[in-house]
């Protein structure tokens, strides 16, 4: 997958992107990642990338031509038609069932603005979605892209190794949550025994089939108790309902135990 970022600062996406996962990614030539500067495409001596709102107030407003040049010179750089994001809190909140689509993609062109934001009609002419990685204000969309990258990376075909994946495939693929996310069930590792708590005894049996029903039951509770809106319990299998309620009977009839 290509990926171009528009920015005032692409080294800082870059940078982001350089590191573990999605690093490696790149290294393997799964992932490439190319950044382009309005700066570069802006006129006259001072290189002007922003100007004042029309209508007064505080703050800069991103100026279409910088931008729209730059966005151009991606497109040019490469053949494959381009689906181009542009990162805002306006956008439509990011979720798992919509990266899994993106990262089918060939080809994306991200689009990160400063200041205010980015004049309407540039978006409205450029901008295929406007995305949000949720509902809080960053100084900048670099951030938001780093993100993106990244959870579109690791959906990539190769980038995952078996002990990664493993993990994701458990709760990533269930036709009976709806989005396709469940909350992760809880870890643990040595020491068994500990002041602060012992590891529960079922993952210390070697019953696989047991422990990966215990694993289910945790996730479905957990995301029922801590994030309802992900889940729609009327919907779930007969099986899951059951793990549910056990979850919520706990092991003594103590809820959550
Ligand atoms: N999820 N930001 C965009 C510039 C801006 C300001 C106003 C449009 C209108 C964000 C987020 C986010 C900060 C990125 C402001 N754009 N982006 N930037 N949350 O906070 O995606």
């Amino acid at each position: 997958m290509r990926i171009d970022v528009i920015s005032l600062f692409p080294e800082f996406v870059d940078a982001c992107a350089g590191f573990g996962v999605v690093g490696r990614a790149r290294e393997r030539g799964l992932l490439s990642m190319h950044g382009w500067n309005p700066r570069d495409y802006a006129e006259g001596n001072y290189r002007r990338v922003d100007d004042r709102p029309f209508g007064g107030g505080p703050g800069m407003v991103m100026l279409v031509d910088p931008l729209r040049a730059a966005i151009a010179a991606a497109r040019e750089a490469d053949p494959q038609p381009a689906h181009v994001v542009y990162l805002s809190p306006q956008g439509r909140l990011l979720d798992q069932a919509r990266v899994r689509e993106l990262a089918a993609l060939p080809r994306m062109i991200l689009l990160c603005g400063r200041y205010e934001g980015v004049d309407e009609r540039l978006i409205t002419a450029e901008v295929d979605e406007e995305l949000s990685i949720g509902d809080y204000v960053l100084s900048g969309g670099e951030l938001p892209a780093a993100v993106l990258v990244d959870a579109v990376a690791r959906l990539r075909e190769g980038v995952l190794n078996d002990a990664e994946s493993a993990t994701q495939d458990s709760f990533e693929a269930d036709a009976a949550i709806e989005g396709g996310v469940l909350l992760d069930c809880p870890h643990y590792t040595r020491p068994p025994r500990h002041a602060l708590g012992d590891v529960p005894e079922v993952l210390l049996g070697g019953n696989h089939a047991e422990i990966a029903r215990w694993r289910r039951m945790q996730a479905l509770g957990r995301t029922l108790e801590r994030r309802p809106d992900l889940v729609d319990e009327t919907r779930l299998s007969p099986a899951d309902r059951k793990l549910l309620a056990g979850y919520r009977a706990g092991p003594a009839g103590k809820p959550g135990a």
